[in-house]
């Protein structure tokens, strides 16, 4: 690895390209021990610029000829640049490079899995395979050749459509396809592989055919029809939502088992990590369905948002990924359960966003600047973003917000643009004034907002007033933050005409509610309409007339997250200070309520109103952590419900047995939860039967669902007993050819809460099971126990120092992988001074490592600074 000084890239920075290219036709002869790309690229000045030498982008390529209208000319050559100067107005340049696929361990760029050869070129990975102008504003249509040795690469697949093929000498084949859309370099994709293949068609609502397409590894074929399903109802979702429709004569989706992240938009040959296409009912879980629905349609929908309609920097990355992730969130929310939906992505933002936006690496959802764009693919540019693009529809309407669409696409169709382009084409649609809104791409931070309550009897008036602040923020100006809200009566009746929303645009503001009889319970950021901190102060009797009575779903989940948050962080600073944990009674008799009305209320539900906050969510609240005191708080609480609701819990647990044969389907998802999290509650008591109980449904399970909820039961129990590891090596012999299956069983032990968490990931990094090689083990088993908040801090640091050790290990191998696992330290500064210590240690470590990859160091540096 070459050291580098890292250069910070800044928005304001951008200027236009100085070249462009119209065409670009390559040609790839893989060959094993390399491959050779020649790239012939047609390109001209672009005239709105200063005449310049050209500057192509490259990464680890090895030049073996440059020409420029086929003659040779003087260039110069960098690691990164390669520099032609005193070029024609128009003209053809030509680059020969030969790269090494097999040894390209960060996979991006062209790299080598076990089933044949795959690409990702986004954000900045096609420089890894010839030199060109990678950046998303240059935009090319593209053709692309390949050759390979046919017997072990049969399926040759690029952007576009087939457009010729033939045999060779040596028992090779080509492969010509041809890419009829304009495209960033960012969304070219090439595969070669022996590879199985499901085939169906869709039928666009104008009539069109798609041939559609999902490449696996042999043998998975009976893993791909839920994908196949997903990519179908996401075709017609976004043909019906938003009346956009697949413009391919070819979709394709192939599945890799090692791969960065999630997946990838490929025009028309989107790159999958296998955990976001493969599922049947007895490797999947429920969790796993319902992620490929979202996963599918996400890269589906970016066919629109995000390849039509591209990026002009990557600083606009939120322009397609907040605006994507808003319409998969919409999509599974109209295709499963929309209330479950919205809890679960509010509980994911809390988990992963706001702790972001409160520790070093927080951003705006734009960022002004960054060193290495690979570490902005987080959960503020995606999560935060796609609730800034609610918001918005909040605000106009979904009948503005769809006018806004629309708009969008009439203008910039074929464009690479930015988020103002987006904003400014929701404005003309609507007419909504969004000047100040614009706050939120540009400001980083969570904002708090602060809520009184004022009942005048005599004016027989309710005001509210509210206050924002966001300390994160670069100055004090407020943002316009819509809050809707609803008023109830203490019998738990909505008040007629009091649902609205409120816009905050100033720092405190009141808003008074008229004809109010009596002091009324206030439901505030009712459907979580921004992403705030919101604070009133609520009494506990208020919070439980709302679990029990609001009737937006949301905001009844979140009046029972404010008890139990109250009850843990309370009973944390009584268990730190040597006392006992206080419950009241009156907490018990909600959940009983809940488990009593859920017939009505929906198992699915029950299930996240009984789901006590995360500890990493918890831990925010507080000014120094204690994960010791925290972690035996909440637990404590689970098992205070569980001796005190035995009886409910086993009930509801018999009757909630299946009844029907397994479907991935919410109604079933929803039961199977909530019996789930009863077998869960019922294992606290950790009893000769509890431990029984939990055998047998893991032993009688027939879907993973059910026997992986068993199996997290069990890997809890601290004592040492012979229902634990029986089952570990039950699961683990049986599944051991399951690769996702097997991540599971790494995670299952690298998320327990036992004290020898930290010696169990250690032995597993030697385990057959376990390969550092590949992204999804190292989620699975490193960085998952990085999320352990209990574990990764524990007292003496150990857990600091074997995460910095892992990052080193992989820190050039994977540069992205290990600067993900180098956020696992992102809020070592909340906890008390010897543990600070001890992570300190660690970071500087890595930090002083020679050679540390840019990546890590960006992570790392802010860490520290
Ligand atoms: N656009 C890709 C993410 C690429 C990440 C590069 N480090 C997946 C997605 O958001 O759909
Ligand atoms: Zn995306």
């Amino acid at each position: 690895m070459k050291t580098t000084t890292p250069q910070t890239v800044y928005l304001k920075d951008y200027t236009a390209p100085a070249y462009l290219i119209d065409t670009v036709d390559l040609d790839f002869n893989i060959e094993t021990g390399g491959t050779t790309v020649s790239a012939t690229l047609a390109m001209r000045r672009n005239p709105a610029v200063p005449a310049q030498p050209l500057v192509l982008d490259g990464d680890e390529l090895k030049t073996l000829n440059v020409t420029v209208n086929r003659k040779k000319v003087p260039f110069s050559e960098t690691a990164s640049t390669l520099t032609i100067a005193d070029l024609p107005d128009v003209f053809t340049l030509e680059t020969v490079v030969r790269i090494d696929p097999d040894k390209n361990t960060r996979l991006s760029g062209l790299y080598r899995s076990a089933d044949g050869y795959f690409t990702q070129c986004e954000a900045q990975g096609f420089r890894r395979i010839t030199w060109f102008l990678d950046r998303p504003d240059v935009m090319s249509t593209y053709t692309a050749t390949l050759h390979a040795d046919k017997a072990t690469y049969p399926v040759l697949l690029a952007n576009g459509n087939p457009v010729a093929a033939g045999d060779e000498a040596d028992g090779r084949h080509w492969a010509k396809w041809a890419d009829p859309f304009k495209k960033p370099a960012y969304l070219f994709a090439l595969v070669a592989g022996k590879l199985d293949v499901l085939k169906d068609t869709f039928q666009t609502a104008s009539g069109r055919s798609v041939q559609l397409a999902i490449y696996v590894e042999p043998g998975k074929l009976d893993q791909c029809p839920h994908a196949m399903a997903a990519l179908q109802k996401s075709m017609k979702w976004d043909e019906e939502r938003f009346g956009l429709e697949c413009d391919l004569d070819h979709y394709m989706i192939v599945a890799v088992g090692d791969f960065n992240m999630g997946a990838m938009e490929n025009k028309g040959l989107n790159i999958f990590n296998t955990k976001y296409v493969l599922a049947r009912s007895d490797v999947a879980t429920d969790v796993d369905f319902e992620n490929i629905d979202r996963v599918v349609a996400h890269e589906y929908f970016h066919n629109w948002t995000g390849n039509r309609v591209t990026c002009r920097d990557w600083f606009q990355l939120s322009l397609k990924e907040g605006l994507t992730v808003f319409r998969d969130q919409e999509f599974g929310a109209d295709l499963h359960n929309r209330q479950t939906a919205r809890i679960r992505e509010v509980r994911g933002l809390r988990a992963a966003q706001f702790p972001e936006d409160a520790g070093p690496m927080a951003h705006p959802i734009r960022p002004s600047s960054f060193v290495e764009i690979n570490n902005f693919y987080t959960s503020t540019v995606y999560e935060k973003g796609a609730e800034v693009i609610r918001m918005i529809q909040t605000l106009i309407g979904r009948d503005g917000f769809r006018a806004g669409m629309d708009e969008y696409f009439r203008r910039h169709d074929g464009q690479a643009v930015t988020c103002e382009d987006f904003v400014a084409a929701m404005a003309a649609a609507s007419g909504f004034d969004f000047t100040q809104f614009m706050r939120w791409y540009n400001q980083p931070g969570t904002p708090h907002v602060t809520v009184d309550g004022f009942f005048d009897g005599e004016s027989k008036t309710y005001t509210l007033t509210c206050t924002q602040t966001n300390p994160r923020a670069s100055d004090e100006a407020p943002t316009l933050i819509p809050i809707r809200v609803a008023l109830f009566a203490d019998n738990g009746d909505l008040l007629p005409g009091t649902e609205r929303t409120l816009h905050l645009t100033a720092t405190t503001q009141s808003f008074v509610f008229n004809d109010i009889a009596a002091e009324p319970v206030p439901s505030l950021l009712r459907d979580f309409s921004a992403p705030v901190v919101l604070d009133f102060d609520y009494t506990p009797e208020q919070l439980t007339l709302l679990l029990a009575h609001e009737s937006d779903p949301f905001n009844a989940w979140e009046a029972g997250q404010r008890l139990a948050s109250t009850l843990i962080l309370d009973a944390t600073a009584a268990i730190a200070a040597g006392q006992a944990p206080v419950w009241p009674a009156s907490f018990v008799d909600a959940a009983r309520r809940l488990l009593q009305t859920q017939a009505e209320r929906g198992a699915a539900f029950v299930a996240e109103a009984l789901t006590l906050p995360g500890e990493s969510t918890l831990a925010e609240a507080m000014a120094i952590v204690d994960p010791d005191a925290l972690h035996a708080a909440r637990n404590a609480l689970r098992k205070h419900l569980a001796e005190q609701l035995e009886g409910e819990f086993s009930d509801l647990y018999a009757a909630l047995a299946p009844t029907a044969a397994y479907a991935p389907s919410s109604e079933q998802a929803g039961r199977r939860a909530l019996r789930n999290l009863c077998l869960g509650y019922i294992a606290e008591l950790d009893t000769a039967a509890t431990r029984r109980l939990a055998m047998q449904h893991f032993h009688q399970a027939d879907n993973m669902t059910d026997q992986f909820a068993a199996l997290s039961v069990l890997v809890n129990i601290i004592d040492d007993c012979p229902e634990r590891l029986a089952a570990l090596d039950a699961f683990y012999g049986r599944w051991q050819h399951e690769a996702l299956v097997v991540d599971k069983w790494l995670q299952a032990q690298s998320t327990s809460r036992r004290p020898d968490t930290l010696r169990t990931v250690t032995t597993l990094t030697a385990h057959p099971a376990f390969d550092i090689g590949n992204p999804n083990k190292v989620y699975a088993l490193i960085r998952a126990f990085g999320a352990n908040l209990v574990r990764f801090n524990a007292a003496d640091g150990s857990g600091y120092a074997f995460i910095a050790d892992r990052i080193l290990d992989l820190h050039d191998k994977n540069p992205q992988v290990a600067s993900r696992l180098a956020r696992c330290f992102d809020r070592w500064k909340k906890f008390d001074t010897a543990r600070q210590a001890y992570a300190r240690q660690a970071l500087e470590r890595v930090r002083d490592h020679a050679g540390l990859s840019r990546d890590v160091l960006e992570v790392v540096t802010r860490a520290l600074g």
